[in-house]
């Protein structure tokens, strides 16, 4: 049964030809990648909010690394959810038939480019990617652990034995400078080029479909209720009511999973 609201807003995307997407932790919760505001938040004693700051790194890098780590490690394996393909193959159909498609993600997971997403805006970078403080060289890493010294390491439990990681220990460039996670941190600017595109698809867009955020990230939220005031119909894809809701016309709780493919898997309509 298709409720009136999912009926209302696949008649939107009917009228529409400029799409964007806006995803955030919660497309890939049912990937098994922990979000950051859920119970899966903490690491030993620290919230993701506290070790993803520029200050946690000149304070100690090597514990940094390690946060980094036990997040690659546990992300190696983590395999596309039904929402990830479902976007991706609403891209193939949607641009096939002339229409635009902007997907801004704010994770850092690669999720959306395993699934086969092409025009996809990373705002808060890559944590696939690793980039060098001497050369600025922006590399692809996936090496786990990142460098032998961590073998073993990351434990998220709070009294795991917590190991000094000296300067030696750091993954370096082949320039020899220190590599760092190619990831935007708290108090950090985003990608000039990557927001101001984010800027112009929120500003352009006749559909926002946001899924799986809670919003309270800026400037990535900001992008919402942008494109409600420049005349997008907004949709949000969530378990829970959030900051954003009020500005959005449609709000379908239920898992990304779900509530993706039954969106989006037969549109558009075959004209023939
Ligand atoms: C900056 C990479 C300025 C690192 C991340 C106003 C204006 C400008 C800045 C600020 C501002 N107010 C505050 C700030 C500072 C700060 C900020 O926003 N703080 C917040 C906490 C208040 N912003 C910044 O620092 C940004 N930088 O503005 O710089 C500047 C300018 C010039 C010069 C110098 C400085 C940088 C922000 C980027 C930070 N980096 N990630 C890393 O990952 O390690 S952000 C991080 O949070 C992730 O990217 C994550 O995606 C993002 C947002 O979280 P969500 O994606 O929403 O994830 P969350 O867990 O919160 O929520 C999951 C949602 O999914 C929930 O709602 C849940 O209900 C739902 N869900 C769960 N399961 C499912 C589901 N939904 C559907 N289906 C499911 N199965
Ligand atoms: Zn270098």
């Amino acid at each position: 049964m298709v409720s009136a609201a999912i009926a209302a807003f696949r008649a939107a995307l009917g009228e529409a030809t400029r799409v964007m997407v806006l995803s955030g932790a919660g497309v890939s919760a049912e990937s098994g990648v922990p979000t950051f505001r859920g119970a899966g938040g903490l690491w030993r004693r620290w919230s993701a909010t506290d070790l993803a700051t520029p200050e946690a790194w000149a304070r100690d890098p090597g514990l940094v690394w390690e946060f980094y780590d036990y997040r690659r490690r546990r992300m190696a394996d983590v395999q596309p959810n039904p929402a990830h393909r479902a976007l991706a193959a609403f891209e193939e159909r949607w641009t096939a038939a002339g229409h635009q498609l902007a997907l801004v993600t704010q994770n850092i997971d690669g999720l959306h480019e395993l699934a086969g997403s092409r025009n996809v805006t990373r705002l808060h970078g890559s944590i696939w990617h690793v980039r060098c403080l001497r050369c600025g060289a922006v590399t692809p890493n996936r090496d786990v652990p990142i460098t032998a010294a961590y073998e073993g390491a990351g434990s998220p439990e709070p009294d795991a034995p917590s190991r000094r990681f000296g300067p030696e220990d750091l993954p370096r460039c082949a320039c020899s400078g220190v590599l760092r996670p190619h990831v935007v941190w708290f108090g950090e600017p985003l990608g000039a080029e990557d927001l101001e595109g984010a800027v112009r698809a929120a500003e352009r867009c006749d559909v926002l479909l946001v899924v799986g955020t809670s919003a309270v990230v800026y400037p990535a939220a900001g992008l919402i209720p942008l494109a409600r005031r420049s005349g997008a119909v907004v949709a949000e894809i969530n378990l829970e009511p959030t900051p954003a809701t009020r500005d959005v016309d449609h709000h379908f709780c239920g898992p990304a999973g779900a509530v993706v493919p039954e969106l989006l898997d037969d549109l558009p309509k075959r004209t023939t």
